[in-house]
């Protein structure tokens, strides 16, 4: 089931049949708290996607040739084209999940099943994982970057995040 953190907790304690827990409440008043942050971030991956995506790829292919020359599994443009929406659906995940605080979306609706898809394919998820990897330190340098706005502590939403790309990585590596 696709939730956000606040849903997750709700449906958590009513399977229980209990009120929320003090560290439940806690935890969600640092959620609303950092609000900003968080929009913050999925806004500024959001404005940068293509750039992430792009930059990624062409890093992926200069570690590993092999995918663009014949035969290789980005080879033909048809490949590539794929290769490219694949990164950006994935990353496209990533921001709903850091929106929604919670992996759920990423899980059932991205990465759900994408292991066995890459293997009938015949596409090395190992690859994948690789691309995901750059493209999450990307997207953290974009978030981290101090310029233009309010200054304060990101490490809590940053590493979120990268749970996030690593959860990808690790469905189809
Ligand atoms: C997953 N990817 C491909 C296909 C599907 C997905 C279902 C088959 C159908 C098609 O070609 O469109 N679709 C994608 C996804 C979701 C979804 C993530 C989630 C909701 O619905 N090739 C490489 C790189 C890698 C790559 C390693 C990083 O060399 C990807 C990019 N994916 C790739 C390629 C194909 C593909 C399909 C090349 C085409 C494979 C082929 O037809 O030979």
């Amino acid at each position: 089931m696709t939730l956000d953190v606040f849903s997750k907790v709700v449906s958590q304690a009513d399977a229980r049949g209990e009120f929320l827990s003090t560290e439940q409440l806690d935890a969600l008043t640092a959620v609303v708290k950092d609000g900003n942050k968080r929009l913050d971030t999925v806004n500024r991956i959001t404005s940068n996607a293509a750039d992430i995506v792009t930059n990624a790829a062409r890093a992926l292919f200069e570690e590993q040739p092999q995918l663009i020359a014949p035969g290789g599994n980005a080879y033909t443009n048809r490949r590539m084209a794929a290769c490219l929406r694949d990164m950006e659906i994935i990353l496209r995940y990533v921001t709903y999940a850091t929106l929604a605080g919670d992996a759920s979306v990423l899980d059932d609706r991205c990465l759900n099943g994408l292991r066995e898809t890459y293997q009938a394919l015949g596409t090395p998820g190992s690859s994948v994982a690789v691309g995901v990897g750059k493209m999450k330190e990307a997207a953290i340098n974009i978030v981290n970057d101090p310029s233009g706005i309010t200054k304060g502590d990101c490490s809590s939403i940053v590493s979120e995040l990268s749970g996030y790309f690593d959860r990808a990585a690790a469905a189809v590596a």
